[in-house]
């Protein structure tokens, strides 16, 4: 079952927004596989956003991430990737969606509340990178009222 990376950013964990975001995951059908409330260094930020290091937003980009705790997750369930970046809304929230989270609860761009990952081969490194403990083992009980199977 495909797996994404999802973190509240740091704005998002001071806005109070942490249960209503795992809400919206929740009741869509997606299971939780992994959750830390984590603040992270920069260092860590640079390798987390390391493809973006050539943009001129770098440096406040990775600012933002070290300037407060982070709920950094991980979901499963069928197409999660790309239906955990429609739940999110576009990167900028003036472009994002209302009904989304960035549409419903973010103005700007460099303050838009969650990171979501890509792709399937970039959720894979983000989940490695994140928890390199390795993630739960488990199987929602609900699981065959949510998928036909
Ligand atoms: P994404 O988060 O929707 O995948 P990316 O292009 O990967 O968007 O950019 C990562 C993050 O960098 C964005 O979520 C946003 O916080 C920040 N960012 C992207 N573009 C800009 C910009 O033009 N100005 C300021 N911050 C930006
Ligand atoms: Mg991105």
């Amino acid at each position: 079952m495909e797996q994404t990376f999802i973190m509240i950013k740091p704005d998002g964990v001071q806005r109070g927004l942490v249960g209503e975001i795992i809400g919206r995951f929740e009741k869509k059908g997606f299971t939780l596989k992994g959750l830390k409330f984590i603040t992270v260094d920069r260092a860590f930020a640079e390798r987390h956003y390391a493809d973006l290091s050539a943009k001129p937003f770098f440096n406040g980009l990775v600012e933002y991430i070290v300037s407060g705790p982070v709920v950094a997750m991980v979901w499963e369930g069928k197409n999660v990737v790309s239906t955990g970046r429609k739940i999110i809304g576009a990167t900028n929230p003036a472009e994002s969606a209302p009904g989304t989270i960035r549409g419903d609860y973010a103005i700007d761009i460099g303050r838009n509340v969650i990171h979501g990952s890509d792709a399937v081969e970039s959720a894979r490194k983000e989940i490695a990178l994140w928890f390199p403990e390795g993630i739960a083992e488990w199987r929602s009980s609900l699981r065959s009222w949510v998928y036909e199977e």
